[in-house]
């Protein structure tokens, strides 16, 4: 039990969360050690969505709002802190949802689409391996692509990764947007638009700016993304973790 007055209190209801997702097996072992790297550049950050996360999560609802087939995936850690927010980031923009796993097992597949369909998930693609295609310049299990998502996909979101697959999807032609408190990562180096900031704040804030942007004419959707610099606002976040800047958290 976390007292509520515990100066860490959000943080450690957290860590309490992807614990317990860990022991129902939503989670992979080692999601547990990328909590915790997540977690120290949050501490870093402010743990506050930062002005230059706001700016790329804006930016990301206007590409999704523009896209054809815009595909979010989902793997352990976005399923243990986020299931019912993804649910309605795919209700809103009609959006699908794919699993998509580093460390992929079919009893893994089977509880994180538990735990989808339980948050309200209609269609959760990225099942069944014998159906899944895979693109080939990948090497990791993070290749499997469902035909109906991820493939044909003009528009992806890969939270909480750290590898090769933003790369490698842009190079596909697609636009990869990414979630990752690491502005460092190679994800977040490579996608087309690099969120910075906690997956629990910004599938909300992302969410709220999709509805924001209702009705807006499509010349001002595509003015927002052909303003945006991603590599600038990358350098905006990097200011922000300058350590002279750090103001006394607790411990
Ligand atoms: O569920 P699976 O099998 O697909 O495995 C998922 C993990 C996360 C284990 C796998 O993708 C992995 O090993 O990832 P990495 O290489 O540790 O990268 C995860 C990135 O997510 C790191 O850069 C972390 O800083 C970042 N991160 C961790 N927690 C959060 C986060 N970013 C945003 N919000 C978080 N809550």
């Amino acid at each position: 039990m976390i007292p509520s007055d515990h100066p860490r209190y959000e943080s450690l209801l957290l860590r309490e969360k992807i614990v317990q997702a860990f022991k129902k097996g939503i989670l992979a072992d080692s999601g547990l050690i990328a909590h915790g790297r997540g977690e120290a550049f949050d501490y870093m950050l402010g743990e506050e969505t930062n002005a230059a996360a706001k700016k790329a999560i804006k930016v990301a609802a206007a590409a999704i709002k523009l896209a054809v087939k815009p595909v979010f995936s989902v793997n352990g850690n976005t399923a243990a802190l986020v299931s019912e927010d993804m649910v309605e980031l795919s209700q809103l923009s009609g959006g699908k949802l794919e699993i998509n796993l580093f460390h992929r097992s079919p009893a893994r597949v089977n509880i994180i689409e538990k735990v989808l369909k339980d948050a309200g998930a209609g269609e959760v693609l990225g099942l069944d391996d014998q159906q899944l295609k895979y693109l080939k310049q990948i090497k990791s299990p993070r290749a499997t692509a469902s035909a109906q998502g991820i493939y044909p996909a003009d528009v992806i979101l890969v939270p909480l990764e750290d590898g090769d697959r933003a790369e490698i999807l842009k190079k596909t032609g697609k636009t990869v947007i990414s979630i990752d408190l690491n502005p460092l990562s190679r994800t977040s180096q490579y996608a087309t638009i690099s969120i910075v900031d906690n997956i629990v704040r910004a599938i909300p804030q992302l969410n709220k700016e999709i509805r924001n942007l209702k009705g807006e004419n499509i010349d001002n959707l595509k003015q927002l993304i052909n303003e945006f610099n991603n590599q600038q606002n990358l350098k905006e976040t990097l200011q922000v973790l300058d350590v002279r800047k750090y103001k006394s958290l607790h411990d």
